[in-house]
């Protein structure tokens, strides 16, 4: 036996008299000496006495200001917004956040809305009732004009960014009110955009006065489907004499369904109760949820889902038996005019997204200051900041792609964009949405693990963030959708959106080249932008299914290019850091562009369909 063996099974049978002892105490994280368990002098040491719980506790990270913690978020608007009242609201609002809007969202969570189906005397009331932190984030959410800003159009084509930037402050202690507020926002961009057939609904979905505010719902779902919305639409629309509608029909998921009113699909019928089927038969009508004496308006909710997440957000199934709407699209253009809803909440999830890696960024580092292991504070340890920093470099290409959608959606509405924005625009959000989506997930899962154990306890609030990730890559569109949406805007622009990429990424790299730290990013980016032309030159010769098969891979090749380009433009700004530059050159260490390298290990080739098959039912019984 060597001394080494020796000395450790003489700790490991010592440690292991001292751990039957204190196991028949029930003591826990105690640090106790023999000699004083043996000491019968007060009840902490008495045997058999009360459980010993030590005098260590770990400390607790603590939320200060978001803003003023976010040097990236306080840098761009330095270079792109440098206007001293925005400044000074975001900095008020995040005090806000930390001394009252937190403790609401924490609520939220700890209280789920709950679904009275029945009054005391039998009536159907079918009454969600939330709590009253819920209703305090519709009222705040009014005051501080998160969705009104976005209208008023005060910073003219950076008014969606001061916005944005708003919300991505507010979302992680929001107890996802950014959910009601996104398809609040929709819904307004809806009704603008086809000439204000509502004013007066609007007008309220923009107010900041708490009491003339309305949220809406997004009401597409059904029970064949979320995603395949021209198919899965049963729900018809009968004609009244008035001109206005009676829905019946099956909405499968609502989210937020305690809103004022909502928008929804629906099938007209004609004189014999026929409908057209497909995309072409589907209008988009606008419904209050309850009339003015709080009365159901036809809906009746036959349950609240039971979620992984998002559990503050009333999500329910709901039967429409002659919902009274109106009808706002023109007949069978239902689903290109909610598409406008589409793009601001995917912009909303993207943002939701980044905010949620921001926040537990700050967290993690917040309480790496704080923990001591193995003799020193977790931020001495190299491999731990090592960490941290590549979650640092993950939360900032996302939150640069996300800024530059709102620079972009902000021109369109300002109508500043030229045609190369608004190319981007229809290409980037669903790019942005799908990747910043699994993003999220990776990054709040890793830094979970940055507070070991304590990052599973559930009143730490912690899990609860991860839960609440996990939804962003499927609703607004899963990962493939999306995918499918990115060849669809190519596909439509006749490849328009693309060569506005190709052409925007090249500008942007050239006007950077000249900085020599920036080089070996520059190079890796140019490379993969050549490799990525390549492969869509060829891509038209290829037998049909190919760009299918490779339509996730091309969506993530675009967001990795981007936002490796992003991350070189803001480093090359001449009051950039030399983090920014580190944060640059470390993303662009990665495959920029799997597509390419996908493509040359033969993963988009013919034969390839049916392996994959046989790889994935391998063993499948039937
Ligand atoms: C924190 C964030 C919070 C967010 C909270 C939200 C909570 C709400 C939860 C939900 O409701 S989740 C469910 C959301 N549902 C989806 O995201 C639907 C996913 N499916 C798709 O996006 C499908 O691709 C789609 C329904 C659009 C496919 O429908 P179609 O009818 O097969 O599409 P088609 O025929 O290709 O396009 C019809 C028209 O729409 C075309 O216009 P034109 O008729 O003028 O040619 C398209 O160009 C247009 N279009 C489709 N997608 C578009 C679009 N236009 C602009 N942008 C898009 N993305």
């Amino acid at each position: 036996m060597t001394a080494a063996l020796r000395m450790s099974l003489q700790m490991c049978c010592r440690s292991n008299h001292i751990a039957l002892r204190m196991l028949s105490r029930g003591v826990a994280y105690s640090s106790v000496s023999l000699d004083e368990l043996n000491e019968p002098n007060d009840h902490s040491h008495a045997l058999f006495s009360r459980s010993v719980i030590g005098n260590f506790f770990q400390e607790q990270p603590l939320l200060t200001n978001p803003f003023t913690q976010d040097a990236l978020l306080r840098a761009y608007l330095q270079r792109h917004l440098p206007v001293q009242e925005v400044e000074g609201d975001l900095l008020r609002f995040g005090e806000r956040i930390i001394s009252e809007i937190d403790a609401l969202g924490r609520q939220c969570e700890l209280n789920p809305p709950r679904l009275q189906h029945f009054d005391a005397w039998g009536r159907r009331i079918d009454s969600i009732i939330t709590c009253d932190a819920w209703t305090r984030l519709k009222h705040l959410s009014a005051q501080e004009g998160l969705v009104a800003s976005g209208y008023e159009r005060n910073y003219g084509e950076w008014s969606r960014v001061y916005q944005m930037s708003k919300i991505y402050l507010f979302a992680p202690s929001a107890g996802l009110y950014t959910c009601p507020l996104a398809m609040t926002d929709g819904a307004a961009k809806v009704i603008e955009s086809l000439g204000m057939p509502v004013r007066e609904a609007f007008v309220r979905l923009t107010s900041r006065d708490e009491q003339q505010f309305w949220t809406s719902g997004q009401w597409m779902t059904e029970r064949r489907g979320g995603s395949d919305v021209s198919t899965g639409t049963e729900t018809v629309a009968r004609r009244q004499q008035d001109g206005w509608f009676k829905l019946y029909g099956f909405k499968w998921f609502t989210s937020a369904t305690d809103a004022d009113m909502t928008l929804t699909l629906a099938r007209i019928t004609d004189a014999h109760g026929r409908t057209t089927p497909g995309s072409r038969g589907l209008s988009l009508f606008l419904a209050k949820v309850r009339d003015s004496h709080g009365s159901s308006n036809g809906v009746e909710v036959q349950r609240l889902k039971d979620k992984l997440g998002t559990r503050q957000v009333p999500t329910a199934e709901l039967l429409l038996d002659g919902m009274k709407a109106q009808l706002v699209s023109e007949e069978g253009r239902g689903v290109a005019s909610i598409a406008n809803m589409l793009t601001i909440t995917r912009i909303y999830n993207t943002v939701c997204a980044v905010a949620a890696m921001r926040r537990m960024t700050q967290l993690c580092r917040e309480y790496s200051c704080k923990r001591s292991v193995f003799g020193k504070l977790l931020k001495d340890h190299s491999l731990h900041v090592q960490t941290l920093s590549r979650l640092e470099v993950e939360t900032r290409a996302a939150f640069l792609l996300t800024m530059e959608i709102c620079r972009l959606l902000g021109r369109e509405e300002n109508r500043t964009s030229t045609e190369r924005d608004t190319h981007l625009l229809r290409l980037l959000t669903p790019v942005a949405k799908l990747y910043t989506g699994k993003q999220a997930v990776g990054v709040v899962s890793e830094g979970l693990e940055s507070f070991g154990g304590q990052g599973y306890i559930e009143d730490t609030g912690l899990p609860s963030m991860l839960r609440d990730a996990q939804v962003l890559s499927i609703w607004e569109g899963t990962t493939n959708v999306l995918s499918l949406d990115v060849l669809r805007s190519i596909e439509k622009s006749s490849g328009s959106v693309l060569q506005a990429f190709f052409t925007d990424v090249k500008e942007r790299l050239v006007a950077a080249g000249s900085s020599s730290a920036l080089r070996p990013a520059v190079s890796s980016l140019q490379a993969s932008l050549s490799g990525l032309m390549s492969f869509i030159q060829t891509a038209a010769t290829r037998p049909s299914g190919c760009l299918e098969l490779a339509a996730r891979d091309l969506s993530y090749s675009l967001a990795r290019i981007y936002m490796g380009t992003l991350l070189v433009d803001h480093a090359a700004w001449e009051n950039a850091t030399h983090t920014d530059v580190y944060a640059a050159l470390r993303w662009c260490e990665q495959d920029l562009c799997p597509v390419v390298s996908r493509d040359s290990a033969g993963s988009y080739d013919p034969h390839v369909i049916d392996m994959d098959k046989q790889l994935v039912y391998d063993g499948l019984k039937r």
